[in-house]
């Protein structure tokens, strides 16, 4: 197969509320669209990178960058076979994952188009509907909070993540317990603790939480396993794990139980893959990530959860979650906790091109 042509767009999407997480918050999304066309087929797919740095080093500006100085320019008008191969001709690039892995996953969905069959089952996935939960940002008080995760389950989601940080955590976490006894509870603090708070997150254990995810650095898989070793709650990490040789590194200390997989964190679908199957070798779990995406990055989540290891529910809520309206038909929906995975040929969701086009702010076309 060979991409004839390649598109970068970025439009502006307005989440419909701010989210709000420890590192910061946002109320607009900067969202960078790829298309790819290969033996007559056009797919779309999607950059994860956020507007700023705080997640990861990655940026929309930083990616826009890098695809179109040097991921595009170096993929398109070369041949490959498997869609990993790909990125083979830009393998030098150091980093940039997000970026790489918005050209690898589309990749996947032409193949998966050239074969007539749905993006899941090319990636071998088993299941017609993924659970799925909801992840509730940071809120200034505790009854914003309670009503917020009221409402999500009213919507029926399978487990409900809640964002915490230094001071909206232990006692904010025991209300909630206290008000909602059996919903199936997990945190997330990225990255805002240290190992001096380990009696502070010993506190968490009687709450009987999923995990706890990412609560120390960014870039850390050592004191992972020091904090772990002192928890009864599970640890399962985000920010740390962006490869599979990561994964080897916090399944040898014991760093984690679970492992958020967002297959643009790690540079795509292949990298996922591993990752998927190396944590299914050690009895362990793993659950798909979000970044806040349209419908189109949304399509590539759901088809990913459809694999076998992906037991616990993931980070994969219904468009209306985010959006006033998506850029996909249809939209995604969540009824009884469970969403259905595309079965229609490549990401199996259409995309409203004529908005798409009308929301564009830039973009750039390489032949
Ligand atoms: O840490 O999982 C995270 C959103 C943006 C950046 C990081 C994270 C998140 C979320 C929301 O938790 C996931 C989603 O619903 O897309
Ligand atoms: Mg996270």
């Amino acid at each position: 197969m060979k991409i004839e042509r390649a598109v970068l767009r970025e439009i502006p999407l307005r989440l419909k509320e701010f989210f709000e997480i420890s590192s910061g918050g946002k109320q607009d999304r900067r969202i960078l669209l790829l298309t790819l066309e290969a033996d007559g087929l056009t797919v779309w797919s999607e950059c994860v990178a956020a507007e700023d740095p705080s997640y990861a080093y990655e940026t929309t500006d930083t990616a826009w960058h890098v695809l179109t100085d040097f991921i595009l320019p170096g993929i398109v008008g070369r041949e490959f076979e498997d869609p990993e191969d790909v990125l083979e001709p830009v393998r030098w690039i150091r980093g940039h994952r997000m970026a790489s892995a918005a050209v690898e996953m589309g990749a996947w969905a032409l193949a998966a188009e050239a074969e007539g069959v749905s993006l899941a089952s090319k990636l071998g996935g088993v299941r017609e509907a993924v659970p799925v939960g909801v992840s509730v940002g940071l809120k200034p008080t505790d009854e914003e909070l309670h009503e917020a995760v009221a409402g999500y389950l009213a919507d029926g989601y399978a487990r409900i993540k809640i964002k915490i940080k230094p001071g909206r955590d232990v006692e904010m976490l025991s209300g909630l317990r206290a008000r909602f006894p059996d919903v199936p509870f997990m945190a997330d603090a990225n990255s805002a603790y240290t190992l001096h708070d380990v009696s502070r997150l010993k506190e968490l254990d009687p709450l009987k939480l999923m995990m706890i995810e990412q609560p120390l650095a960014y870039d850390d898989i050592h004191h992972h396993a020091r904090l772990q070793a002192e928890l009864e709650t599970s640890v399962c990490l985000d920010e740390s794990i962006k490869s599979a040789h990561d994964t080897e590194l916090a399944l040898q200390l014991g760093a984690c139980r679970v492992i958020n997989i967002k297959p643009g964190r790690v540079g795509g679908y292949a990298e996922s893959l591993r990752i998927h199957d190396m944590m299914q070798a050690h009895g362990l779990p793993v659950w798909c990530g979000g970044m806040l995406e349209s419908g189109v990055g949304r399509a590539y989540n759901v088809a990913l959860a459809s694999l076998p290891n992906f037991t616990l529910p993931g980070d994969i809520s219904a468009s209306r979650r985010y959006w006033e309206r998506d850029i996909v038909e249809p939209e995604f929906v969540v009824e009884d906790g469970l969403m259905r995975v595309p079965d229609g040929p490549g990401i199996g969701v259409r995309v409203d091109t004529e908005r798409v086009e009308v929301l564009t702010v830039r973009s750039a076309e390489f032949r």
